[in-house]
């Protein structure tokens, strides 16, 4: 990368991750100047500062990959079931070299605002370098969970040891060999990196807030049977993916509630998928899982069995036994030997919601109950302000007077997750509204950017230069995604889909989880319709 970049653009993208490269791709084959800002060192956004021990996947390696290129998804060989960190990184750069991307990323680049220019109709983006580009349209793929999260506790400049948080771990990596080690947090971060800091550690505290469930990944390496048969039907099974909520083949579509099964029935259905391994297709046992309470509660008591089964101290294992939301409505964690690292000498589990953390001290941390715990190293698997904390984090607003902030300020508006109303030629990928973080990531990147180049095609053959939502199209889509997360048991838990992670964050449930298939339906139903919900108009005096 270099700092040639064009003063104008056609598009800016914010963000070289695995959206923000593809954007380029896409864009860049209809002939468009594109220029993608990205505030890494390095390209691969999640997968670039996301290095904690034990970083994963938690869907299928040869689900979790680009489709655009049949001859990429032949010749990648994922050597294990998940992929991890470190693989999927290598992929992204391999992606990146063979498709010739990184001459449009410009990296240690932070865009700090973005301002719509309503006369000119056009971006003038900021960055923390002080470059300032114009450009017609911009592209927001900023990532879903790309703003870490350490909370606000007091003392944290005075202790004495080190302090990590899980997105924003060191490229040498850390040893806590021999070390009194607190990981707080017990989310998928903390869930994938507790038993792989446990053997290291001299003594592990984990500092759980929340019990989360978490399922055996079953990883393994790649089998290479599987992998040839599901290579043969690569094509076919993106295109089935289409029709999936999850955006993922395969898995049979379930056909009865949980409560027409017998107990036993149940047990042995339930039984197979923790055997098989993996989040979905367990979700995917029953219809009703996420609708339902009572079934639900079918599937949370198997999971808390297993736990019960599994950790030797009962006071532990109740603990770690989730009690407070329904199996699945917080993102299901998969794990490898999670549940049994509570059994070692080495691990205490401590419970700070009965006894909330209260402050950082230079030799460890204390409770609000007055306990002090003393440790030489801190991981805040913490979390994110998800979904919303990146495009918070830039100024953008219009010379008209609108600004992102006052306009999210009691949580996100968008219109099909891709678009604001009011904030012209702004797309956003995998933004709230949209089905992306329910979904296998990659194919919902895909479909989007797919969508938008096929509306700035649209736009093109027609001479028109401006897009934005209608308000009422806004307002709609945004009552539909509540309705539809209200007829889910989605909305009963405390998770980052609703910013619960954050205090004063306005809780809305942010994600739309009526499935990806409806929501590709309703997306190419809007183009097919002659983009229906936006305002197409020409502004320039010629369009190029
Ligand atoms: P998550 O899933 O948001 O988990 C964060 C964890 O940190 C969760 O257990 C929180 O408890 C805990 N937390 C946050 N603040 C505190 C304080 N103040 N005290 C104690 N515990 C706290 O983030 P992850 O990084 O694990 O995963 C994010 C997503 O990445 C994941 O869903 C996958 O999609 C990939 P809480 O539940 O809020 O009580």
């Amino acid at each position: 990368s270099g700092g040639h970049a064009p003063a104008r653009l056609d598009v800016a993208i914010v963000g070289a991750g695995l959206a923000g490269l593809y954007a380029i791709h896409r864009l860049r084959g209809m002939g468009l100047r594109v220029r993608a800002f990205e505030a890494g060192s390095g390209i691969g956004g999640t997968w670039f500062w996301n290095r904690y021990p034990g970083a994963r996947c938690d869907v299928e390696s040869l689900e979790y990959s680009y489709a655009f290129s049949d001859e990429l998804q032949q010749e990648w060989k994922w050597p294990e079931r998940y992929g991890t960190q470190p693989e999927i990184l290598r992929y992204i750069n391999h992606v990146a070299d063979r498709f010739d991307l990184r001459r449009d990323v410009q990296l240690n680049t932070r865009v700090t605002s973005a301002v719509f220019d309503d006369a000119a109709g056009e971006w003038t983006l900021t960055t923390d370098r002080g470059d300032a580009v114009r450009a017609r349209f911009c592209v927001m793929a900023a990532g879903n969970l790309s703003t870490p999260r350490v909370p606000d506790f007091k003392g944290i400049g005075d202790f004495k040891g080190k302090w990590y948080h899980s997105g924003l771990w060191p490229h040498e990596g850390v040893d806590f060999s021999g070390l009194r080690v607190g990981v707080i947090g017990t989310g998928s971060s903390g869930v994938q990196m507790i038993p792989i800091i446990a053997r290291q550690a001299k003594h592990l505290h984990v500092f759980q807030r929340t019990a989360n469930f978490s399922l055996p990944a079953r990883n393994a390496p790649m089998d290479l049977e599987r992998e040839r048969r599901h290579k043969a039907e690569y094509p076919a099974r993106r295109r089935a993916a289409f029709d999936t909520p999850f955006a993922i083949a395969g898995y049979p579509k379930p056909t009865r509630s949980a409560l027409q099964a017998t107990a036993q029935e149940r047990q042995d259905a339930y039984e197979a998928k923790w055997q098989e391994g993996g989040s979905i297709s367990f979700l995917y046992s029953y219809t009703d899982l996420l609708v339902s309470k009572e079934a639900n509660e079918t599937a949370s008591e198997f999971v808390r069995d297993k736990i019960r089964g599994t950790v030797k101290d009962p006071r532990t294992a109740e603990l770690l036994a989730p009690k407070d939301h329904p199996i699945g409505t917080k993102r299901l964690c998969l794990d490898t030997g999670y549940y049994e690292t509570y059994n070692r000498a080495n691990v205490t589990l401590v419970d700070v919601r009965s006894d909330p953390i209260a402050q950082i001290t230079p030799d460890g941390l204390r409770t609000a109950g007055g306990a002090d715990y003393a440790l030489d190293a801190i991981v805040f698997a913490t979390g994110f302000d998800a979904m919303t904390g990146a495009l918070r984090e830039i100024d953008i607003r219009t010379t008209h007077g609108a600004t992102l902030a006052d306009k999210w300020d009691g949580g996100p508006l968008t219109y099909l997750g891709l678009m604001v109303a009011d904030f012209p030629n702004m797309f956003i990928i995998t933004g709230p509204g949209s089905p992306g973080v329910k979904t296998q990531m990659i194919a919902s990147i895909e479909q989007h950017t797919d969508w938008i180049a096929g509306c700035l095609a649209h736009m093109r053959r027609h001479q028109l230069d401006r897009v934005e939502p209608t308000a009422e199209a806004e307002a709609a889509w945004v009552q539909h995604v509540n309705a539809v997360a209200d007829s889910t048991l989605y909305p009963l838990a405390n998770s980052w889909y609703v910013g619960a992670n954050i205090p004063g964050k306005p809780r809305v449930f942010m994600p739309y989880v009526g499935g990806f298939d409806a929501y590709k339906r309703r997306c190419d139903a809007v183009a097919a319709g002659g983009y229906e919900g936006f305002k197409l108009t020409r502004q320039a005096a010629a369009v190029a």
